[in-house]
């Protein structure tokens, strides 16, 4: 299986909005496949089809230890209906940054499968956590857009000093 590139902000690309699937066909399965390759061998626990230049709303989550619990959501749409809380986030590309960020502990997630197939299901915990970042990527959305402006700015600065480190 060949990896996907991801795009490292702040590549403009990551900023693009990605648009409504609408064939179900045996290329979007192909292109789960490999974002999911691509997340595992970046040990990522989620992949948006922006990061690999992919303008399709279509994403990969697997927030299991044991890695063997992928799933692929396209056109997901969310419904926030938690308590709002912090916690620690990454992002594939933004490597070496880390902060901490206000979400919703629980959501109502409604997307498709891969097959096309309508899915409903409730999240929680590190799982709705994940699908937000995700789903803001879709978006153009970082999740260094969700910190003040100064954090921001040293983030930016520290990455046009050395960037990865
Ligand atoms: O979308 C991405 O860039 C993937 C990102 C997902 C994510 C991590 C943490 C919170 C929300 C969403 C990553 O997988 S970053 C790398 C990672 O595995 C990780 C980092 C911090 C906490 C947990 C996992
Ligand atoms: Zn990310």
């Amino acid at each position: 299986m060949q990896y996907l590139p991801i795009l490292q902000h702040p590549d403009s690309r990551l900023r693009v909005k990605a648009t409504t699937v609408e064939s179900f066909d045996e290329k979007l399965a192909n292109q789960a496949d490999k974002m999911l390759a691509t997340m595992y061998n970046a040990n990522g626990i989620g992949l948006a089809g922006t990061q690999v230049d992919f303008h399709r709303r279509l994403i990969v989550v697997d927030v299991s230890e044991s890695r063997d619990g992928p799933i692929t959501l396209v056109n997901p749409e969310i419904l926030l209906i938690g308590e709002t809380v912090s916690s620690e986030e990454g992002c594939l590309s933004i490597p070496g940054v880390h902060d901490t960020v206000k979400r919703s502990d629980r959501i109502n997630i409604s997307a498709k499968s891969i097959d096309g197939s309508t899915l409903e299901m409730e999240a929680e915990g590190m799982l709705a956590i994940c699908v937000q970042h995700e789903c803001d990527h879709l978006d153009g959305i970082l999740f260094i857009d969700h910190l003040s402006s100064l954090k921001r700015k040293r983030i930016n600065e520290k990455l046009k000093r050395a960037p990865e480190s």
